[in-house]
């Protein structure tokens, strides 16, 4: 090859890291002429130059679910900078990956634009959205532009239920979650009637929903259904109403920002009643936020609980070490939706977005989470329910749901 062939190659391709001895070289006015000419001369001389392949991850990493977004964008990083670390070689080139996290707020308008972005920025892959009310909108744009998106956390069943063959998931949906905890409601606390309040987003709505059709199936009178919003701060006109209805136990759907609050204003209203709470609230955080009405909370997640996952305390060490923060709940998801991506991109031997979607289907990923299949929705096969109470703030394990 040419130096000029070189050069010429190197230009035109974005994806071409530079050699390393330009990268450091290059100032500020001559950084891009510099890497330019490194490269070509590494590409001259025969070396081997890494392609960058960018996944995405987008999650709320603003606004008052933020540390949810950041613990999932930790477990794709950690999965990203380990991968990089032993070295990946797809189809007999050298690759380096890159983590393309953005920002969606939570919000549906924020979240399209940042899948939008993603996609024109030739992400070949997706981890995310964290929320059902993001992931489900982004959802249409990854499929149209045929880029395999997995959520490490969004539950809501409508999210696979759409036919894009791009949608998976590696947590169970909401159509588990809800009955999980309604059969908890009505079974072991022996609820006679509940009181729902939910938060009004896809989520929170959506489990409330689930929760109410199972629990009133199981002959428990439901009193009141109310709808707040996942800004809410101040439940006391609610609760105040649902305390006068006397209910066994009270369901809020909805995730710990909101769902803190409300536990601890019920308390302070001397309401005795559990409150049933979905993943979304089931976080290490959740006693920051609702202070010593943690314990009177009755949670689960839509998979293994992480002391039980396959490699969940050796993650567990590896996230604390990197992160200096506690896992709150999605991390181990977002961990190993990186690998699974990078298995299909194996299986492939090809970092080309349409062969790694080929090779979805047939995931059959062990990992931190354990075994990873997929059904034809892009749904786990084998999905499970933990509950789980709060004794002196801290997670307790009670039992895990094979649905
Ligand atoms: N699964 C709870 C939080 C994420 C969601 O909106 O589904």
């Amino acid at each position: 090859m040419t130096l000029r062939h070189a050069l010429s190659l190197s230009l035109r391709s974005g994806l071409i890291i530079l050699g390393a001895n330009a990268a450091n070289a290059a100032n500020a006015a001559n950084a891009a002429n510099a890497a330019n000419a490194a490269n070509a001369a590494n590409a001259a001389n025969g070396a081997i130059a890494d392609e960058v392949v960018k996944i995405g991850h987008v999650a709320p990493l603003t606004g008052g679910t933020a540390h949810l977004g950041k613990d999932s964008e930790n477990g794709a990083r950690l999965a990203i900078e380990e991968i990089n670390q032993k070295g990946l070689t797809i189809g007999g080139q050298k690759i380096t990956l890159e983590l393309d996290a953005q920002d969606d707020a939570a919000d549906p308008r924020q979240a399209t634009e940042a899948a939008q972005k993603l996609v024109d920025g030739k992400d070949v892959a997706v981890v995310g959205h964290v929320n059902s009310g993001t992931s489900i909108p982004a959802s249409k744009i990854y499929s149209d532009a045929g880029i395999v998106e997995i959520s490490p956390a969004a539950t809501n069943p409508t999210y696979t239920l759409q036919g894009f063959k791009t949608t998976y998931r590696v947590v169970g949906t909401d159509a588990q979650q809800g009955p999980a905890l309604a059969d908890y409601a009505s079974r072991l606390l022996k609820a006679k009637s509940v009181a729902i309040v939910d938060d009004a987003t896809s989520y929170g709505q959506g489990l409330a929903d689930q929760f109410e059709t199972k629990i009133k199936a199981s002959g428990v009178t439901v009193l009141s259904h109310d709808e707040a919003n996942d800004k809410a701060v101040d439940f006391r006109a609610i609760l105040t109403k649902i305390k006068g209805e006397h209910p066994d136990v009270i369901m809020y759907g909805g995730e710990d920002a909101t769902a803190g609050p409300f536990a601890k204003q019920a308390k302070q209203l001397a309401i005795a009643a559990k409150v049933l709470v979905g993943d979304g609230a089931c976080t290490t955080k959740l006693s920051d936020l609702a202070g010593d009405a943690t314990d009177n909370v009755i949670c689960s997640i839509a998979g293994m609980p992480l002391e039980k996952m396959a490699g969940g305390a050796d993650f567990q060490k590896r996230y604390e070490a990197r992160f200096h923060q506690p896992i709150q709940v999605y991390a181990p998801f977002a961990y190993d939706a990186v690998y699974i991506i990078v298995d299909a991109m194996k299986r492939a031997n090809s970092t080309d977005p349409a062969k790694l979607l080929a090779m979805m289907p047939s995931t059959d990923y062990h990992g931190v989470l354990g075994e990873t299949q997929f059904d034809s929705k892009g749904d786990l096969k084998h999905g499970v329910i933990s509950r789980y109470q709060y004794v002196g703030g801290k997670q307790k394990l009670l039992d895990i749901v094979k649905m």
